[in-house]
Parts: C-alpha cells; structure tokens; sequence
C-alpha cells in the first residue's frame, strides 16, 4: 500500500501527538504539521472540521492519502501500528512474540492505565464533581501506572524499554514522563525509567518530535 501526503493534526503538548510524532520522525517519515489549539477559541478540537477527523475531539489524527484514496486515522495506537505497516524500518515491535506483546502491554500501561485520567475533558468533569479533584485523579493514576510500568520494565530493558532498540513502549513512556512532571510527581521512585528517558533523550527522533520544536510551541 502506498501512502503519500501525510498531515498530522496534532497539539505541541499533547503527550499522544508526541507518540505519534516521535514515530514519524524515527521512521524518517516527511508529513505536515496541522496545529489544533486544545484551548483557545473554545478548544479547537471540538469544532466541526476537527471532529469530522476525530469523532472522540482528541488529537492526534491522521490525515493521508492510501492508494489514490485520501483517509483519517485517529486513536495514537491505531496510527503507529498503520505507520509501522506502511513503513516497517526501522520497526518499533520486536520480532518476537513475547516481546511483542510486552511492548503492547507497556503501551497500554501509559495509553489506557494512565493517559485517560489526565485528560483536559475527563479532569474538567471531575473538577465540576468535586471542585480541584481533576489534578489529584491525574496525580494518582500517574504514580500507579508509572509503578507498575517500572515493576514490568525491569524484566526487558536495555537502554530502552525493550532491550537496547527503541520500541513503541518508549514512543509512549517517554512523553508521559513530561506529562508527569507538569504534574508534580516525584519520580525518583522509577529510576529504570529515566534511565531510559535519558537514553532516548539523546536521539534525533525523540528530540525533534519534542513540545518546544513545533510551530505551535507556547512558553
Ligand atoms: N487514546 C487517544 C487519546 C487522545 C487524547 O486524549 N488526546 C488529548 C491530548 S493528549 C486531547 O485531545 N484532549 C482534548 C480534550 O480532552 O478536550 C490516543 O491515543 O490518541
């Protein structure tokens, strides 16, 4: 299948984005960046063009033309497995069984373990509940999950999650650990962790897909 004219209509500081991002860039995959400003105008990715890309009104997705026929594809997980069909080198799942299914077990740590919980629409919801709860549910549901992320990891790492060669699992840790900070919590307790993160801290992958280089980047 041959794909051409990618778009990425992503938010600088959406931790998925940056999964996907980080993912393009490893692949050395050229795409356009769409900016989708989550706040201002009332939260651009509740407007009409964006959820006509999105019906969940969350970025990232996925715009691209597959075979001469122009597609969308949303949810991160579902993009980085369609881009590592499309363009499997370098890969970003071990060969492996296991350890492909480690490398999605971690992802789901972050993707469904962690990264719902600290969303802007489900920590508004619980801020109308119980007015400053949002940020403690977020703090908590990142303590939890990085734990067990920790607990898991120290079975495969290398310098990455999974051995020496980067896999998804970092394209998902690596943004949440900045996610994390905003937040406040102390990671000292995952010291696996940022040895990884300091390992990926020095590719050109996970430094161009970083928040502060992309056009939408706000202090
Ligand atoms: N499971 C989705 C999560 C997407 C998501 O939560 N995106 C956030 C930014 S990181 C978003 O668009 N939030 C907008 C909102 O909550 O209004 C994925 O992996 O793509």
């Amino acid at each position: 299948m041959r794909a051409t004219s990618l778009r990425l209509h992503n938010y600088f500081r959406s931790s998925a984005s940056y999964r996907v991002r980080i993912a393009l860039a490893y692949k050395n995959v050229p795409y356009e960046y769409v900016a989708v400003h989550l706040v201002k105008n009332g939260g651009e990715q509740l407007q009409a063009p964006h959820h006509a890309k999105n019906p969940m009104d969350q970025v990232p997705a996925l715009e691209l033309v597959l075979d001469g026929t122009s597609r969308v594809v949303a949810q991160s997980v579902a993009i980085i497995e369609l881009l590592e069909e499309l363009f499997p080198e370098p890969a970003l799942f071990p060969k492996d069984a296991f350890l492909r299914a480690r490398t999605r077990e971690l992802v789901e740590i972050v993707n469904s373990g962690i990264q719902p919980h600290q969303n802007l629409a489900p920590m508004k919801r619980i801020d109308q509940l119980a007015a400053g709860a949002g940020r403690l549910h977020a703090q908590h549901y990142n303590r939890l999950g990085l734990a067990a992320y920790e607990e898991r990891v120290k079975e495969t790492a290398g310098k990455c999650s999974i051995g020496d060669e980067v896999s998804a699992a970092d394209l998902f840790l690596y943004p949440q650990l900045t996610t994390a900070r905003r937040f406040e919590i102390d990671l000292a307790p995952y010291p696996t962790l940022l040895a990884i993160e300091a390992h990926c801290k020095t590719l050109p992958a996970f430094q161009a897909a970083a928040p502060d280089k992309q056009p939408d980047h706000e202090a």
